[in-house]
Formats: C-alpha cells, sequence, structure tokens
C-alpha cells in the first residue's frame, strides 16, 4: 500500500463509487473475443458508419420492423441497406434497442452531432479517415490494450494472407476457430487431405495423428491464445459421434501440449430462420452437463466457457465453482444487453468473485468496441461498486491499489493470468 493512497471504508461510500467508475474507465482492457482483423487483413476488417448500419443485429431488426423480404433486403448494395435501416429502425422509430443506441454512442464519441441525423455528415467523416489512424482513434477512445480475433483456416480469404506471412501487430492477438472440423468434419477431412494432411472420415488413427499436425501448425502459424469453437445448442459430451472424438483425441491433446485453453461457446440454433442469412441464428438451452463432463475428464486441460442461453448461466457459474479448469467469459451475442450483462455480472461476482471475465465485446465491426465497451464499463462498474458496498459494509476497509488489482484482472488479466 503506498503512503498516501485512498481507503475506502463504511464512511466514504460516495467517494469509492467514484473512484470505482473511474478506475474501470481508465483501466486499458483486453477484448478476448471479436471478429476483428488486424490491418493486415485487408478488407476483412469492417468499419465505418455504413458497416455498422448493416450489423447483422440490424438486419434482424429491420426486418421484423419493415416485413421487408429478407431477399429483397439482402437485393440492396450495403450503402442502400444502410439507408434502409436508418430510416426504418433511427428515423421512423426510436432507436432505443442495443443494437441501434449502440450505433449513436459511437457517432457521439467521435464527436458527431447525433442530435443532426445527419447520415450524410457521417458518412462524409469516415470518409475522411484513413484504417490504420481510425483504428489508433478506436483503441484510444474504447481504452483498449488489444483484442482477440477470431481466426478460421478454412476461410478462403483470411487463409492466404497467413500462408504469405503476416506482419504482427501487438493489438491484434488470434485466436485459432475450428468450427468446420467439429461441427461438419465430412467437409473438413475434405480441405485437410486437399492441404496435404492424411485425414480420412473413419478417424483413423492416422487421420487423428494429422488432424492433431493441423492443429498444431495453425497454432503456431497464428500464436493463437486459444482454440474456440460455437457449439450448437445440443452439443453432448460424450457422445458416439466425430466431434465427441475429434474433441478427446485431438482438441484437448493439442491445446494441453501447447498449454492453450479450449474455449466453448454452446447455445447457439444455427440458421434459425436461414433467409435471414448471418442474422437467421437463434439461440437454445444447453447442456451444462457436458461442461461438467469435460472439465472431470480432463483435470490438467484448460476449458473456457460462454454460453448463449439466459437461463444456462446460474448452473453454468455452479460448474465453475467446482472446477478451477473453467473459465468463464463474456455476455455472447443474445445476452450483451444492459438487463442481462447486469443480472449474469452481479450472479457471477456474487458466486465467482473476482475469477471471472465479465465481458468480451464480439464486434464486427471496429467502431463497434466503442459502444460495446462504453456501455459494458458503465455496468459492470456499477456492479462491482455494490459489492464492495457490501464489503464495507461489514466493516472492510478497501485500498486504490486493491481496486486498481480487481478492475485489471476483471478486464483482462484474469484472462492473462488463466493462460500462463
Ligand atoms: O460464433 C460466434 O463467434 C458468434 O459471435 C457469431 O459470430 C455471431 O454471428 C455474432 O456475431 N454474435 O455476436
Ligand atoms: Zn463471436
Amino acid at each position: 500500500m503506498t503512503a498516501s493512497e485512498t481507503v475506502f471504508t463504511r464512511n466514504n461510500m460516495d467517494a469509492m463509487r467514484a473512484a470505482v467508475r473511474e478506475t474501470v474507465e481508465r483501466t486499458p482492457l483486453t477484448d478476448i473475443h471479436t471478429h476483428l482483423y488486424a490491418p493486415a487483413f485487408g478488407k476483412l476488417l469492417l468499419w465505418g458508419v455504413d458497416e455498422l448500419l448493416t450489423y447483422h443485429y440490424l438486419i434482424a431488426e429491420v426486418v421484423r420492423a419493415s416485413r421487408i423480404e429478407p431477399a429483397a433486403f439482402y437485393a440492396k448494395n450495403k450503402r442502400e441497406q444502410a439507408d434502409f435501416i436508418w430510416q426504418t429502425l433511427f428515423l421512423e422509430r426510436s432507436p432505443y434497442s442495443e443494437a441501434c443506441r449502440g450505433v449513436l454512442t459511437v457517432l457521439d464519441t467521435l464527436g458527431l452531432d447525433v442530435a443532426s441525423r445527419d447520415l450524410a455528415a457521417y458518412r462524409a467523416y469516415f470518409a475522411q479517415q484513413t484504417v490504420e489512424g481510425y483504428i489508433d482513434t478506436v483503441f484510444e477512445r474504447a481504452n483498449l490494450k488489444s483484442v482477440v480475433m477470431t481466426n478460421d483456416p478454412f476461410d478462403d480469404a483470411e487463409r492466404p494472407v497467413w500462408e504469405s506471412g503476416i506482419e504482427a501487430d501487438r493489438r491484434f492477438h488470434a485466436a485459432l476457430r475450428i468450427d468446420l472440423v467439429l461441427n461438419n468434419w465430412a467437409s473438413a477431412c475434405a480441405r485437410l487431405k486437399g492441404w496435404g494432411y492424411g485425414a480420412d472420415e473413419t478417424l483413423s488413427k492416422k487421420a487423428l495423428a494429422e488432424t492433431r499436425r493441423f492443429l498444431a501448425d495453425w497454432l503456431k502459424r497464428t500464436k493463437a491464445l486459444y482454440m474456440a469453437v460455437s457449439l450448437p445448442q445440443d452439443f453432448a459430451f460424450p457422445e458416439e459421434s466425430p466431434r465427441a472424438r475429434l474433441i478427446a483425441e485431438c482438441i484437448i491433446p493439442v491445446a494441453r501440449e501447447y498449454n492453450v485453453p479450449f474455449a466453448m461457446m454452446i447455445g447457439v440454433k444455427r440458421a434459425m430462420n436461414p433467409a435471414l442469412k448471418l442474422a437467421g441464428d437463434g439461440v437454445g438451452k444447453s447442456d451444462v452437463g457436458a461442461v461438467e463432463r469435460l472439465c472431470v475428464s480432463y483435470p490438467d486441460a484448460k476449458f473456457m466457457v460462454t454460453m448463449l442461453a439466459r437461463e444456462d448461466q446460474h448452473e453454468l457459474s455452479i460448474a465453475a465453482r467446482k472446477f478451477p479448469n473453467l473459465f468463464l467469459f463474456g455476455c455472447w451475442w443474445f445476452l450483451n444487453v444492459p438487463g442481462i450483462i447486469e443480472e449474469m455480472t452481479r450472479m457471477r461476482f456474487e458466486l465467482l468473485g473476482t475469477c471471472v471475465l465479465p465481458q468480451h465485446s464480439d464486434a464486427r465491426v471496429l467502431d463497434q468496441v466503442i459502444y460495446k465497451w462504453s456501455h459494458s464499463r458503465a455496468i459492470i462498474a456499477n456492479v462491482l461498486a455494490d459489492k464492495y458496498a457490501d464489503l464495507l459494509r461489514t466493516g472492510w476497509a478497501l485500498k486504490q491499489s486493491e481496486l486498481d488489482r480487481d478492475v485489471a484482472g476483471l478486464l483482462g488479466g484474469n484472462f492473462w493470468d488463466y493462460l500462463k
């Protein structure tokens, strides 16, 4: 404790609350799950107001509000889609949904006149930006230390960039995304064979060894911090399936060998409404037991888990109390709305204390980290201040240095510690 540092007690609660808000705001963070890309990936990195407005969350909302045929919407070009969303959701209706409000938070944070509702002026601002300069602006406004990308070797636009050898950008870490391997082995197998890996659909010993080699090659190529997969709401383990065998015989052994966590994002109902394309996925309750059985079966493997159904969160938090090798992160996708972030964060703080990562942005458009983190920092600060208030009422005294320590952990430090 430094000699002059502030100490918070039951007698200066207001000062504590102000200090929590200020500390959460000024602490740079690591955003551990995004769909952003380092500048070397070129057009894969989406940014600017038209990309913000055509975020798939807003496509679902505009189709619902306008009843436009999805095919008719998708027949429009990007600018026409953005114009239609702006007109329908922002001008003809009040934009208080989280995805709508987020666009306005970004514009306001950038110093643009939101009250003007002048989309042309907003577009003119973005037209003056360079991507390199704008990345600096966004990281500074969102107070980001770094982000973790979602890197898919099966993506034909992304893979060549890795194979050409990219210049590392310390602000953009990699995560190796293996959805095709675990969710569509037949397709993955064909691709692996085409790249010279001796895979086969029967998952022979050789095929399993070659799949491990593929995973190891891409972990080394990308320097991925973890391996990740989005799993359907009916994910089961154990089960008689290629997925279960690949997890047991490939993913987990390689994860242990390279000391990287295996991140499972569980609960999606893929293509609930196929006509909506990327906007058409839904959510379903899942089996937390599958996570428990993985954790107990592989105590020396590290798991990161986020689940998509609100109904699964309490059971998952209790599982995390039982398994130190189960690290929970974020309020994912349909949970990333203020009311549920507050509920989940409060439950996690009360059940798991400091050992959790309350949020990730899941940003697909660079600018979104500004709003996703502005909104979440406010909620995290609020809940944390409430918990400290409860603590101080016992007579406990909290030092500013301890507040700094706790917040740094919640905004990324706990993830980095888990990787060690
Ligand atoms: O699978 C995932 O990582 C999800 O986050 C999907 O990308 C989803 O489409 C999404 O963007 N959610 O926010
Ligand atoms: Zn995602």
